[in-house]
């Protein structure tokens, strides 16, 4: 196992502790020597153990087994969805609801994997700058490996459900009057200046090794096979390029054929790959002012918009933005015709699939997975914004029918 920068290519030892190429700058992967991988691979167990993250151990970039920091993150759903199938006019589509995580989304796949690399380098404090999901989710597993937690977060812009789950597990949590990218800017400067504060951003390669196992279960869960297509939303673009990973390692193993059409959503409001993608351009241009009711994905400057970007060109798949009225509409979509509760940066997928249908970017004789990646108990507030409010009635039978009729 090693880092590798994937600018430069420049080669460094996992034993040390890096967020970024030392060289030039860019961006780290981290590689595994494949072929040992496959060698060692026990497909019996593969094919009967039930999902999680560590199922796929041999896959996970662990020294020390025995700082393995874990709540049961995981073994997700993967729904067919036929009505939803009839509405949008496609033939095959499934949900991978990441709502079913531990703390609610999919970052706890990746915060099992960075907080056990937080205690193997030693670590007494972890930091991160969160729109809301990665808050919630580091604060909670820096409370079972017994860390102090740090959180910067934009002021009155993260979703209730998030900011109560990081206050109520104890992180120490700033909101500056700013949005994520200035939060995220502060944050690296002070796990830079503090050594023993380790940055759990998505900068961190570790985090999205834990997240390459949504690419694992898909296969796993079709019967190790891959789907025509994934769909996920995307705002710092670690996930879609973590789940692409992961069905690029399984198919260097040789447990599936091929790999899926990536295909990024992002938010009108916050589209700077969206963009990139549609204008040909090699690199994307930050958005200044990001806005959007999607508040997880209020993100103008990404992180990893560089692999998000050769994620999608090398899968051969596409990007899309979608409106806000867009993404609510795909929100209730999932809630009254599946029974599934989706934020809205998930609900973003659905409203990206029906609009590349109608472009005819998307065929429907595709089979599609769209990766849903925060449960709907995380926006409250905008749920009750815009749904009918409940009538109120005397506690009489009468009234109550009355009204129902
Ligand atoms: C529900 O929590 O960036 O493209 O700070 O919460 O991998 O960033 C959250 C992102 C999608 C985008 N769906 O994933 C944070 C944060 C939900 C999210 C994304 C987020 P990336």
């Amino acid at each position: 196992m090693r880092y590798e920068c994937i600018e430069c290519g420049s080669i460094f030892p996992l034993e040390k502790k890096l967020y970024t190429c030392p060289k030039c700058g860019g961006l780290l992967e981290v590689e595994f020597d494949l072929e040992k991988v496959k060698e060692g691979l026990d497909t019996k167990f593969l094919e009967t153990a039930p999902l999680s993250v560590w199922k796929y151990r041999p896959f996970m970039p662990i020294l020390d087994d025995s700082k393995i920091v874990s709540l049961g993150e995981g073994g997700t759903p993967l729904y067919r969805c036929e009505r939803l199938e009839e509405e949008l006019g496609v033939r095959e589509l499934y949900v991978k609801y990441e709502g079913a995580n531990p703390t609610g989304s999919f970052k706890d796949r990746g915060m099992t994997v960075g907080v056990t690399k937080a205690l193997e380098f030693g670590a007494k404090v972890v930091a991160c700058a969160s729109t809301g999901n990665t808050a919630a989710s580091l604060s909670a597993y820096a409370a079972k490996a017994g860390l102090k937690c740090v959180v910067i977060l934009p002021a009155g812009k993260v979703a209730l459900g998030k900011l109560a789950q990081t206050v109520m597990h104890g992180a120490r949590v700033i909101g500056i009057r700013g949005n994520f990218d200035q939060a995220l800017a502060i944050v690296r400067r002070l796990c830079e200046e503090k050594d023993d504060i380790y940055l759990l951003n998505s900068l961190n390669p570790f985090r999205l090794q834990g997240q390459k196992s949504i690419g694992f279960e898909i296969a796993d869960q079709l019967g190790f096979r891959a789907p025509d297509r994934v769909i996920v939303p995307m705002g710092n673009c670690a996930n879609i390029w973590a789940i692409y990973k992961g069905f690029w390692e399984f198919r260097e193993v040789g447990l599936i054929e091929d790999i899926p059409k990536m295909t990024g959503i992002q938010a009108t409001g916050a589209m700077p790959i969206v963009e990139a993608i549609k204008l040909g351009l090699k690199e994307f241009r930050p958005v200044e002012n990001p806005e959007t009711l999607a508040t997880a994905i209020r993100i103008g400057n990404p992180l990893n918009g560089p692999k998000a970007l050769r994620a999608i060109r090398e899968s051969n798949g596409t990007a899309e933005a979608v409106t806000d009225e867009e993404i609510v509409r795909a929100q209730k979509d999932l809630a009254r015709l599946e029974g599934i509760g989706a934020e809205p940066a998930s609900a973003t997928t659905i409203a990206g699939l029906r609009k590349l249908l109608r472009v005819n970017a998307i065929s429907e004789d595709e089979s599609i997975v769209c990766v849903i990646t925060g449960h709907i108990l995380k926006d409250p507030q905008e749920i009750m914004e815009v749904s009918e409010r409940p009538v109120e009635a005397p506690a009489e039978f009468e009234e109550v029918v009355r009204l129902l009729e």
